[in-house]
This record gives C-alpha cells, structure tokens and sequence, in this order.
C-alpha cells in the first residue's frame, strides 16, 4: 500500500551530522531477537503517527523485531504522555522510539528509561538535550517552514496580512516550523504576519481561533496551520466562514481530511512529511543498536514535499499521503 516512489519534488535531504557514540546507554544483557520496541506516539490517534506505525510495523517484520504501537488518543501533551512513557519502562523492552510532546517535560521522564538501561531513539519532536537518545529522526522542519513562507506568500500575490496557528510553545517540530517561516517571510516586505495563536493540538480551538482571527481582521488574507490538529480546525473554520479558497490556507501534513480540503480549494498548499519512513528508520536503527552498532550520526532526516491540487494525485504522491 505504501509504494517507495520518489520524484516528487522533495526539499529536505537525508542527512547525518556527524557520528554519536552514546555513553551509559547500554542495551540490558538478554537482549535478543524477537526484539522488543515500543512505539510512543505524540498523539496515537493521529494519522501522522498511525503512518509512522506502518513503515515501524513493516520494517519489524523485515528485522526481527515486534513493535508495540503506545501513547494517547485524548491529547497530545506531556501528562497525558507520560502513563505510557512510564508503562513501557515498566515493561521492560529491549527499545523505546518516542515523539517528545515537550523538549523540556519529557527530558527526565526520558533519562529514567536510559538509566533503566532501555536505549531511546527520539522520533519527529526532540529534546533540549538529545544527546540521551541513540539518535534522532524527523523531516527538516525549519526548512518546510521556509516553503511554507513561499507557497502562502505566491498565493496572496505577495503582499497582505497572515497569521499562524500552531500547537503548543514547547513542542520542537512545530515550533521550528514557525521559525523557518517567520525568517522566510522576512524576504517578504510587503506581507506582514500577526503572530503565532497556540490551540494545543486541538482542532475545535483551531476552528474558533481563526473565526476571531476572521472577525478581528477582516482583511486577513493567508494563514499558516502547523500541523494535522489545527489543521483541521482551521480549514473547517474557513468552509464554515464561506471563505473556501478565499482566504489562503498553507498546512503542514496530509492527512485524509486535508487532502479532501486540498481538492475542494479550500487549502491551496500541504507540505507533506514522511512519517512512514521515519519509523521504518527508527526500528532499522534500534535493531542495528541492539545488534552491537554505535557510530550513528545524531540525527537522520527524511523527506518532505509540496503538495498541491495539480500533483496531489500523482502515483510520486502516493507516499506522503497520510493513512486514516
Ligand atoms: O505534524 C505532525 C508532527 O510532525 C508534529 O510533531 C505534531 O503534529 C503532527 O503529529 C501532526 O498532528
């Protein structure tokens, strides 16, 4: 189901840094194949981690490994992380994959699995300091940012007002983002930006606050969504606003709801991660580190692509459309 096409338009090469040997974190004795990783998502509800899960699940199956898929569907914060963070400890697996859902609150809660001797991989978000974890993996998040810029400002004829919604201050990946796209609209002299409104990973709250973004700002003429949640929020808000193609919404993320949006011309641009591949590479490099490997690069990247109405069918596409 899920092809490994390329030559869609990718901006984001793979890249090492530079080698990582990670002290202390030693693998427990008996570890031994079947190996056993546990998957802990931001959100498990999510069709960004639920996709991560399947390229996870598919190279289990190629190395030996079992996967067990963790982590809430209620909320994408730290307290309602941390039970499966501390469940999984308790298990005891040969290997944990994490998506911090803060680089400071999970930096701790992370460590006692290292000192428990449970090596961490840290999938999409990161950590302040993650030099605990064996590596880190994840899109090139400042740099989609920066398209994000290109693709809003080209859509508003460059020149307007726009404004951000995003998740929580706190959460790496989407806060990068926002910095890529800040600098790039910069570039930008006669497009100005409102600022960031956080909606903590919530769709409704994404819907209500870009209806008083709408309402405060009648000229508002482009926004940037950071993520699947405000995604949707935001693109229900514009439908229900009669501002369907009017108002220039650029989202990060393809999930099946932003994809119908894309279709309709409610969104004009999708800038599509490839969380597939991001947990196919966290199970390869959990087993290689299992299996005796340690000069890994402190973190790997995966691609990313623009999507729009003219491509968002192409048989390239197909990867970076997100399952349900
Ligand atoms: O955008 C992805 C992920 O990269 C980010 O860290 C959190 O939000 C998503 O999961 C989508 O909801």
């Amino acid at each position: 189901m899920f092809k490994r096409l390329f030559g869609v338009t990718t901006f984001a090469a793979l890249a090492g840094i530079c080698a990582l040997s990670v002290p202390g974190a030693m693998p427990r004795a008996n570890a031994a194949a079947p190996y056993k990783i546990v998957l802990i998502a931001g959100i498990a509800s999510d069709a960004f981690y639920i996709t991560m899960n399947h390229g996870a699940q598919a190279e289990a199956q190629k190395d030996g490994a079992t996967v067990q898929y963790s982590g809430s569907s209620a909320a994408f914060s730290p307290s309602t992380q941390l039970p499966f963070l501390n469940a999984a400890i308790a298990q005891k697996p040969d290997f944990i994959l994490i998506a911090p859902t803060d680089k400071v609150a999970l930096q701790a809660p992370i460590a006692q699995a290292v000192a428990a001797k449970i090596p961490v991989i840290l999938v999409d978000t990161t950590l302040n300091d993650p030099s605990i974890a064996v590596t880190t993996i994840s899109s090139d998040n400042v740099a989609g940012g920066a398209k994000v810029a290109d693709a809003l400002a080209d859509a508003i004829g460059k020149t307007g007002k726009v404004a951000v919604v995003s998740v929580s201050p706190g959460v790496s990946t989407t806060d990068e983002r926002v910095e890529g796209f800040n600098k790039q609209l910069a570039t930008y002299p006669s497009v100005k930006s409102l600022g960031v409104t956080f909606t903590g990973d919530n769709p409704t709250r994404a819907n209500t606050v870009l209806k008083g973004l709408v309402a405060a700002n009648r000229d508002l003429a482009g926004v940037f969504a950071t993520n699947t949640q405000t995604g949707t929020g935001v693109t229900a808000a514009s439908r229900e606003l009669g501002l369907s193609g009017k108002l220039k919404l650029v989202e990060f993320d393809t999930e099946p709801v932003q994809v119908e949006g894309l279709k309709a011309g409610t969104i004009t641009a999708l800038v599509a991660q490839d969380p597939y591949n991001i947990g196919e590479l966290g199970v390869r490099y959990a087993v290689q580190y299992l299996k005796g490997k340690r000069d890994f690069d402190k973190h790997y990247g995966t691609g990313e692509a623009i999507i729009t109405k003219e491509n968002v069918d192409s048989p390239d596409t197909k990867k970076y459309l997100y399952a349900q």
